[in-house]
């Protein structure tokens, strides 16, 4: 089904839905969405001045009142004519008191006069189905609300203003040239060389330069692939989990980083013994730490869960920080080393209570593996910590800060890019060996068809509700 092939405006319901928080506040706004949003509301606010029509965009002062004409409250409101409203059909947002008694009149009033509750995520469904953001902006307005730190809203802010549509809008221009100069080849399979067949930019593309152009639009695919993990991690937030001996300074560097008493600190080997967590912001990226019990040969069946425990911890971490107590000599640096290369996602060591006198990381070390400096008990090398952390959560790639325009942050567009980076390469392997360029089109439709889902010129509603049952109500 394509978006706008048909008028779904015309026969549907108008809908209501409290936009703000349920609870109690200075201020609740209750907005309508349809075609007989100004009915209900001129049914149900009264203005203190005549008003004959509310005119657009304007706000005035009154009374909100039930069907029997009780005024409950006062407030304002507001009429937002279609099609230049959130959704594009005729709006209407009412302030009034937060509080429960009010709202709940408000939204009674509301059905009573012709609205229906609106369903989760309803409002920005319309503003998709009405061609005024897609699939990608929708998706956005979701990750703005939940996002956790001001880089993640950002990032979020980013797709809303279209700058992921942007680059794959982009894309699929190049394929449609692409595929332009291959119905050329096809119309007209004798003339298949540069400078014949019908008016394109240029004439037809050789093989070979049709080649190159899938080759460059597969490296652009990749990389978006690429800054999947970064857009992950924005969104949904990393994990990071601190691994040592006992007593190297776990606890301690996670209640640092953390700036709170979280975890229990202590000179006893074997203080922490179950994993310990919680979030902070590190650079912007929402992290959670986790504090894991030291890890050593034991017979302690207490212990020993603890240790099982670490070690799922390690293995669901997007990032493991292996803390060794650099004044505890040869051994524990050993023991890092050891660690660290059993271990097989991104890790970083780091070197504890290097305020000590008799701390030292020793040279071998050094020579091969980076390793970071700290006192997790003064505070010292905290900064360069954070910012690896954040370096290496971002994929050692910070070009794109602060807006992140160019990330996938969700499963679903990292799927379908793959999809149409193989149909890419499928094309390009195709047309290398000479393939009838017939077949090389099926590939390019394959692409296209991919990028379409992806932006939401093609979709089902299953997708539909899948993506918006995430919401809010109200939004
Ligand atoms: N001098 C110094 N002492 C530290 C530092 N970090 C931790 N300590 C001390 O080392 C001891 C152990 O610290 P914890 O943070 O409890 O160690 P842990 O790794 O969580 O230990 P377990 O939970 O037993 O595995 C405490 O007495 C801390 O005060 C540091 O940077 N410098
Ligand atoms: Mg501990």
């Amino acid at each position: 089904m394509l978006a706008h092939d048909h008028d779904i405006r015309s026969d549907r319901d108008t809908i209501v839905a409290l936009s703000t928080p349920p609870g109690r506040g200075a201020i609740a706004i209750v907005r309508l969405s349809g075609p007989r949003s100004s009915a209900v509301l001129r049914r149900i606010f009264h203005p203190q001045k005549k008003v004959e029509n509310f005119s657009d965009r304007k706000f005035v002062f009154g009374r909100f009142a039930g069907t029997d004409g009780e005024p409950f409250d006062e407030g304002m409101s507001v009429f937002l004519a279609g099609p230049r409203s959130y959704t594009g059909e005729d709006m209407a947002e009412m302030y009034c008191h937060g509080g429960p008694a009010i709202t709940q009149a408000l939204l009674s009033a509301a059905v009573d006069s012709g609205a229906r509750p609106a369903a989760p995520g309803e409002f920005t469904r319309r503003a998709f189905l009405e061609g005024k953001i897609d699939l990608i902006q929708s998706e956005s307005v979701a990750d703005l609300i939940f996002a956790e730190t001001k880089r993640a809203a950002q990032a979020a802010l980013s797709q809303l203003e279209g700058g992921l549509s942007e680059v794959l809008e982009d894309i699929w221009e190049k394929i449609v040239e692409a595929g332009a100069h291959l119905e050329a080849a096809i119309d007209f399979p004798d003339e298949f060389e540069p400078g014949a067949g019908p008016t394109l930019t240029g004439g037809p593309m050789s093989g070979a330069e049709l080649a190159e152009r899938f080759s460059a639009i597969a490296e652009e695919l990749r990389k978006l692939e690429e800054s999947y993990i970064a857009g992950r991690i924005l969104r949904e937030g990393a994990r990071v989990a601190i691994l040592g001996r006992p007593n190297a300074g776990k606890s301690t560097l996670l209640n640092r980083l953390l700036g709170t008493e979280r975890a229990i600190m202590s000179p006893i080997p074997g203080t922490t013994r179950d994993t310990v967590e919680d979030v902070c912001d590190i650079d912007g990226i929402p992290v959670k730490l986790i504090d894991t019990a030291g890890l050593r040969e034991t017979i302690d069946p207490i212990e020993r869960e603890g240790a099982v425990r670490a070690r799922r911890a390690a293995v669901e971490a997007d990032l493991c920080l292996v803390l060794m107590d650099a004044s505890a000599g040869e051994e524990e640096a050993r023991w890092a080393e050891g660690e660290l290369k059993s271990l097989e996602g991104p890790s970083i060591l780091l070197a504890n209570k290097m305020d000590l006198p008799q701390a030292k990381v020793p040279e071998s070390l050094l020579d091969g593996l980076p390793v970071i400096s700290i006192s997790a008990l003064t505070g010292d090398g905290i900064g360069s910590l954070r910012e690896a952390i954040a370096f290496r959560l971002s994929g050692g790639d910070q070009e794109n800060r602060p807006g992140d325009q160019r990330l996938l942050t969700r499963e679903r567009h990292r799927k379908l890019v793959v999809s149409c980076r193989q149909a890419i390469e499928n094309a390009f392997v195709m047309i290398k060996e000479d393939t009838s360029p017939e077949l090389v089109a099926v590939d390019l439709n394959e692409a296209q068809r991919s990028l379409a889902e992806l932006l939401g010129r093609d979709y089902g509603d299953a997708l539909l509700d899948k993506i918006f049952s995430t919401f809010c109500i109200g939004k």
